[in-house]
């Protein structure tokens, strides 16, 4: 849930990367960090890691300008993708404003992008959560590989409830931002919604 300092006039949201393991959601937050101009650089924390693998989680705070008055301001998480992680990944979607899934794109990885998404309602249901209600995005990564799923493969297999969906190759950082651009601004809007109806 957003948090909103009236004194300090910020808001703060929550966006976590989820998806199946070395998807490259690490490599997203890697390239945001790179792109931040040297005098908002904050410090991105990669907690516990093993071999580039995340056991903990990832995480990036960043602002992205103002509305009216108000700071705007996204804390982005990673989680670890391993499933014997789950409860992990399970803490780190509690409190979550919108959700970045990080598919695969390589044919050997299908199942498993289908089992994370069913793995990430799940989840999203233990914090009260709704995959249907939360602002979420799909991002086909790894579209530079050789045994690369066609992107209506994936649509019709991952994109039932018709998310916006982009493509990208996070260790190049081509569609990283486009994607970043899209969940933020879907955040806003899903708090905004929310921030007016409590007050009418
Ligand atoms: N070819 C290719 N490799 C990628 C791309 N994005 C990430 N990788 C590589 O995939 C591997 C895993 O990337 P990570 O970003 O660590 O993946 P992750 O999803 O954070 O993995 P876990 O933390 O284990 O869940 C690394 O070797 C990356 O360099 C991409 O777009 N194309
Ligand atoms: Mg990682």
């Amino acid at each position: 849930m957003a948090l909103i300092n009236y004194a300090k006039k910020e808001i703060t949201c929550k966006i976590v990367y989820y998806g199946p393991g070395r998807s490259g959601k690490t490599t997203n937050l890697q390239y945001i960090y790179s792109k931040l101009p040297e005098d908002r650089k904050t410090q991105m924390i990669s907690l516990a890691t093993e071999m580039d693998r995340t056991l903990f989680f990832d995480f990036l705070p960043i602002e992205l300008g103002q509305i009216g008055q108000y700071t705007i301001k996204y804390q982005l998480y990673t989680v670890p993708g391993q499933v014997y992680y789950d409860s992990t990944r399970k803490l780190v979607l509690q409190g979550a404003d919108g959700v970045v899934f990080v598919a695969d794109s390589q044919y050997s990885r299908f199942d498993d992008n289908v089992e994370n998404l069913e793995n990430m309602d799940e989840n999203l249901k233990k914090n009260n959560l709704s995959i249907d209600e939360i602002p979420v995005i799909l991002q086909y990564n790894k579209r530079d590989v050789i045994d690369l799923i066609p992107v209506d493969k994936l649509e019709s297999a991952l994109n039932k409830r018709e998310w916006e969906s982009t493509e990208a190759i996070a260790i190049s950082g081509e569609g990283v931002i486009h994607t970043l651009k899209i969940i933020s601004n879907l955040v806003l809007t899903s708090i905004k919604d929310k921030y007016s109806r409590k007050v009418r």
